[in-house]
């Protein structure tokens, strides 16, 4: 069997912007390459890469000529996805298409298409060996041995596409084949606390995974579902040694919280330092456990952490209180001291809501100035497909193609303030506070093209902000229905 593992490219240019800042590794085909029989053929294209994905597609289906296709999508690409499917069914009609991934994992029921042929929910390492062996054989036994495996069309099983999928034991997880891909293509832009003379600006990244899951519960994330409210750690002697094989010297970790677990942070810790590994860290974590854990993020700073993503979400007690943060403003400041102190920086994440009127704009415009310099992002609260949040706004949500639309930067239900205003108010917030940056205020040597190149990808950022009401349908462009 001849395997193509494809990674969408997005439609949006808000979040096309926000790859210009960004472009992790499609590490999620390197995982399910890894488990695909040796004697099979595998290839991944990442669709990112290219001005005219359907073209390349073309080309690769001709010359690679593969007997299954596998698309991974978020929410936002899931008809993407479609569209790209159809087109190779047409071009090749006996081809096998599967769809895995988060989307297909919150919405089995959107993928029940007839240019797909089998939607693969949860982690998808074990189901894909699963099928790659069975394809070809009587595939009915497999959809009810394997609830994860779902076939669509009349076998479709409702049954098991109304539960969750379980995680697996991590310690079963295969090292993700990075050798499918060039490693040059993938980049963050890197922050530091104290930054030095000529430090790269947007350095190659690899992309690791050292667990899976988050124990916290707010109410907008669709971690807790997926999890169970576990978090499930790899085993420390694995990452440690994936990590030693890596090239790139930056690393982007994929976990949704890395220092939760504190036992587990010291042991990586001590299994990256036994194994020699000298790299620089990039990681997800809570302010809460900061604050908590503060020697951890010490210990984890001596081994090379660089920043840490901590989502503030907002400005005000009541809105953390209103998701169930399960932490205040003063957990947020006292986490950012605490990160100075280390000499971590700290990208600090905030949300606006639909709701947001001028005033509200305002509040949290006054409290980003008054903060200590950060890296910020500014995204719009959207609660995820599958959360109890999602069903809550089903009634409220304004557009049809809400999937679509699903990139935590486009609001779902109606604003306030008219849409135009409401995607300036955004860019407005994000040039002013992307001078807070700390590499803007300590003024460091810069490479000429890198700082082009910076102030250029922030330009167009804004602009997907500024734009992004023409997404809408026109007559919603300038509504103000409050
Ligand atoms: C790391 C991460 C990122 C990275 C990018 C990763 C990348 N490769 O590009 C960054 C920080 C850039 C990012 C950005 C965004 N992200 Co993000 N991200 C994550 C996070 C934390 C982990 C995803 C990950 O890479 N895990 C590691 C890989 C190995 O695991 P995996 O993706 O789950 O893949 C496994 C299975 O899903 C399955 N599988 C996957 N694909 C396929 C395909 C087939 C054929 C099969 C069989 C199986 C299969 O098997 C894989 C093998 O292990 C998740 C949260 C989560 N727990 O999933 C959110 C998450 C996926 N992101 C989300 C969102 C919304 C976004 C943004 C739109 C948000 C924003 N405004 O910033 C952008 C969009 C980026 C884009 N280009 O599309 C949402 C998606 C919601 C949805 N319904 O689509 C999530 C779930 C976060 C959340 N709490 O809601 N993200
Ligand atoms: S937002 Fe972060 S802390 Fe909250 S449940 Fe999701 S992953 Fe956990």
């Amino acid at each position: 069997m001849r395997i193509l593992l494809i990674k969408p490219k997005a439609r949006l240019d808000t979040v096309l912007g926000l790859e210009r800042f960004e472009r992790l590794e499609p590490l999620e085909l390197g995982y399910l390459a890894a488990v695909v029989p040796e004697n099979n053929p595998v290839c991944v294209l990442d669709l990112r890469l290219y001005r005219w994905p359907d073209a390349v597609l073309r080309r690769t289906l001709r010359r690679f000529k593969p007997n299954l296709l596998g698309f991974t999508a978020y929410s936002h690409e899931a008809s993407e996805v479609k569209r790209l499917a159809s087109l190779a069914k047409q071009l090749m009609p006996r081809i096998r298409v599967v769809i895995g991934g988060h989307h297909a994992t919150v919405a089995p029921h959107d993928c029940n298409i007839p240019c797909i042929d089998y939607i693969i929910r949860g982690e998808g390492c074990h189901p894909f060996k699963v099928l790659i062996t069975s394809i070809g054989h009587s595939d009915k036994p497999l959809s009810d041995r394997f609830p994860n495996i779902l076939r669509t069309g009349e076998h479709f099983n409702e049954d098991a596409a109304a539960s969750w999928p379980q995680y697996p034991e991590p310690a079963t997880l295969p090292t993700p084949r990075r050798d499918l891909w060039n490693l040059n293509h993938y980049y963050c832009v890197w922050v530091n606390e104290n930054p030095s003379h000529l430090q790269p600006l947007f350095p190659r990244v690899a992309m690791v995974r050292t667990s899976y899951g988050c124990k916290m519960n707010c109410s907008f994330c669709i971690v807790p579902k997926l999890s169970g409210g576990v978090h499930q750690p790899r085993p420390a002697n694995a990452v440690a040694e994936e990590l030693a094989r890596i090239v790139p010297k930056y690393v982007y970790f994929s976990d949704d919280e890395n220092f939760i677990d504190e036992a587990y942070g010291y042991e990586l810790a001590e299994a990256i330092e036994q194994r020699g590994v000298t790299k620089r860290y990039f990681a997800w974590t809570r302010a809460t456990t900061i604050l908590r854990s503060p020697d951890l993020l010490k210990r984890w700073k001596e081994i090379g952490l660089d920043g840490v993503f901590v989502g503030f979400e907002f400005a005000s007690n009541e809105e953390l209180s209103a998701t169930h943060k399960g932490g205040t403003i003063s957990h947020n400041e006292r986490a950012h001291e605490k990160l100075r102190d280390l000499g971590i920086a700290c990208h600090a994440a905030f949300m606006v809501r639909p709701e947001y009127g001028r005033e509200d704009f305002a509040r949290l415009r006054e409290y980003v100035r008054e903060m200590p310099p950060a890296q910020f992002s500014f995204t719009v609260c959207t609660p995820s497909p599958g959360t109890e949040d999602y069903e809550r706004i089903q009634s409220s949500i304004w557009v049809n193609n809400a999937y679509d639309l699903h990139d935590c930067m486009h609001p779902l239900m109606p604003t306030k303030l008219p849409l135009r205003e409401f995607g300036e108010l955004i860019a407005q917030q994000l040039e002013e506070a992307g001078r807070k940056n700390p590499i803007r205020v300590a003024k460091p040597l810069m490479r000429p093209w890198e700082l082009i190149r910076v102030i250029r990808t922030e330009k167009k950022y804004a602009r997907a902000f500024r734009e992004l009401y023409r997404d809408y349908p026109r007559e919603l462009w300038d509504w103000s229905g409050w």
